[in-house]
């Protein structure tokens, strides 16, 4: 299959220490995709859904203790500590490896390993990169075929010298004569999940769930790239990318950073609210953007697929999606209807009055628990929905006019805001907070930091990150052609706990001033004003047509919370106080400014 020498020699060493039973080089071909399909059918792991209500697609149930990503068991083993800062777990790499030799040894005993070439970003593009994930799980393999290049052509591209990102990955549940597998395997003694940022190695260890498995995705495409982005001078970022349409025909693309589980799928494939404007996709999860030779910042989707939260996910919230994933998709902890479908939770209203949940028990109305896993997901390829974009393959990427941070906050952060400046911008992100969510074990709804929607994603140390920021926006030759940076929340509520923004498709209302934002001087006082936070829509400057939103809940969803911000400072101190001396001074002194104007504006 290939002539690259130093994947034959790696493979043979996998081979040598984990013992699987067979080998199989992915193709990539849609016959090796059916065929694991089907066997995954024949083991159990698989049930084929009914071809009349969802053609070509599979229906899967992890193991109940394998449904996230883990992020205590997520390591980042640089050479030295201080290279991995502190918002991520460290070991020394040596020290790991050690440790997780004896756990791979035989790991893949009465298994087939997979070798996996994969591309993130079209085969071609001089922003995409190439990885080899080897796993024993087909679950992987299926998953990796959606979302990301697979097979022969990216060995062709390769070449005989190339270079790739090494991933192995197991289950950790060998196989010994006796036993019999389980329909999914998972070690729950041992989850590691752990990166060498130096040698550009992953090694994921008893989990099979997502992004603690498929490698080209949280592990390589923003962990290990992070890396390579710092070192090359570009950015790997938690960023959806969204082509906006206005109705002139005009065109702009924004990216933007929410954390996981916060609506970035329904906000790629948006339904706008308002009349002659258009989203369509591009990408969902992951950015990879560089400078062109035109000054203007490039971004690529390196993925191929969505791999998106299931529940909550309705004809309503994301009709896009729905459409997407009518058939060839694959279902992981949904519920499963008595005729062959899927369900979850907020998909259709009433619930149907039988459903097998996801934990396989028998589910009615009257249940007390969910029917699907919060975090169930759907994997479906890009190609099939309805609005992607038809550049969203174009291996130059898209050039972004605007870059959108944001999470679930309940209180103070207004609809949106503009910074001030890029440096601003890189503040406002910096210290970005947002209820925590399914996508990873532990607790559901504490508010927490999760700068630029990195912290369980960025491969080194988050100091280091935000001076990589600034520098990349101080160092441009023309800033005007750099882009310009907001801060959304959808999620603000009123004291009763209730939302005061509809969401969904009348967010196009706050992208269409972006938009129009983008084309004018950020000092331009006709559609915003300065406040001690950065630019605010005036009143009036917001789209309303035939939204039920007066004056007065407008003018609410744009107040600043004096006092909320300044109370606000002492925990932006603390948190930045954890960089220490890697912290760049340009976010101190944005911190200091940010109270001075509160302070002369109270
Ligand atoms: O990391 S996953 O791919 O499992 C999903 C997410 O957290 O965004
Ligand atoms: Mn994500």
């Amino acid at each position: 299959m290939t002539k690259n020498q130093r994947l034959i020699k790696w493979v043979e060493e996998v081979v040598a220490q984990c013992q699987p039973d067979a080998i199989h080089w992915c193709d990539g071909s849609s016959q090796e995709y059916d065929q694991l399909c089907r066997t995954m059918v024949e083991t159990g792991t698989f049930i084929r859904l009914n071809p009349q209500k969802r053609p070509n697609s599979f229906y899967c149930r992890s193991d109940p203790a394998d449904v996230a990503r883990v992020e205590q068991y997520t390591f980042i083993c640089s050479a030295k500590q201080g290279d991995a800062g502190p918002s991520n777990n460290w070991a020394d790499p040596r020290e790991m490896k050690e440790k997780l030799t004896p756990l791979f040894a035989g790991a893949m005993r009465g298994r087939t390993l997979y070798v996996i070439p994969y591309s993130m970003g079209p085969i071609g593009s001089p922003i995409a990169r190439i990885g080899v994930e080897l796993s024993d799980s087909p679950y992987v393999v299926v998953n990796m075929h959606m979302m990301t290049r697979v097979g022969t052509k990216v060995l062709e591209a390769l070449g005989p010298d190339g270079d790739f990102v090494k991933g192995m990955h197991s289950v950790g549940v060998p196989l010994d004569d006796s036993a019999a597998d389980v329909p999914w395997p998972c070690n729950a003694a041992h989850k590691f999940i752990c990166h060498f940022p130096e040698t550009r190695e992953i090694w994921s260890f008893g989990s099979g769930y997502g992004g603690n498995a498929l490698l080209g995705k949280k592990c390589h495409a923003l962990r290990i790239a992070s890396v390579q982005a710092r070192d090359e001078g570009w950015l790997a970022e938690h960023m959806l990318i969204l082509k906006l349409t206005s109705p002139q025909n005009a065109v702009k693309y924004i990216a933007a950073a929410f954390p996981s589980a916060c609506g970035k799928t329904n906000l790629a494939m948006m339904e706008p609210a308002l009349a002659g404007w258009k989203v369509e996709t591009i990408g969902d999860d992951i950015a990879w953007m560089k400078f062109g030779p035109d000054g203007r910042l490039y971004a690529i989707n390196p993925e191929a697929g969505f791999f998106g939260v299931a529940p909550g996910t309705s004809f309503k919230s994301n009709p896009n999606a729905m459409k997407t994933i009518t058939q060839g998709a694959l279902f992981t902890n949904c519920a499963l209807t008595p005729d062959g479908d899927i369900w979850w939770e907020d998909m259709s209203s009433p619930p149907p009055d039988h459903l097998t949940d996801w934990t396989r028990r028998p589910w009615n109305p009257r249940s007390r628990r969910k029917a699907a896993h919060p975090n169930a997901r759907f994997t479906v390829p890009a190609r099939q929905c309805p609005v992607i974009a038809p550049e969203w393959e174009d291996p130059k990427g898209v050039p972004i006019s605007a870059i959108l941070f944001g999470g679930r906050r309940a209180g103070i952060v207004p609809l949106v805001n503009e910074a001030l400046s890029w440096r601003h911008g890189v503040f406002l992100g910096s210290t970005m907070a947002s209820e925590t969510t399914s996508a990873a074990t532990g607790k559901v709804g504490a508010l927490r930091r999760d700068p630029m929607a990195m912290l369980p994603f960025c491969g080194y140390n988050m100091g280091d990150y935000f001076a990589h920021w600034i520098k990349l926006g101080e160092n441009h030759p023309e800033p005007s052609k750099l882009p310009r940076i907001f801060f959304v929340n959808w999620f603000r509520k009123n004291p009763d706990g209730r939302f005061l923004w509809p969401g969904y498709g009348e967010n196009s209302r706050v992208l269409k001033w972006i938009f129009q934002r983008c084309a004018l001087p950020v000092a331009d006082t006709t559609l915003a004003r300065q406040t001690a936070i950065g630019y605010l829509p005036t009143l009036h400057a917001l789209d309303r047509t035939d939204l039920p939103v007066d004056d007065q809940l407008m003018a609410e969803l744009l107040s600043i919370d004096v006092g909320g911000w300044l109370a606000e400072i002492p925990s932006i101190r603390e948190h930045y106080a954890k960089f220490e001396d890697r912290l760049p001074q340009g976010l101190t002194k944005e911190l200091e400014s940010l109270e001075h104007r509160l302070k002369s504006n109270a």
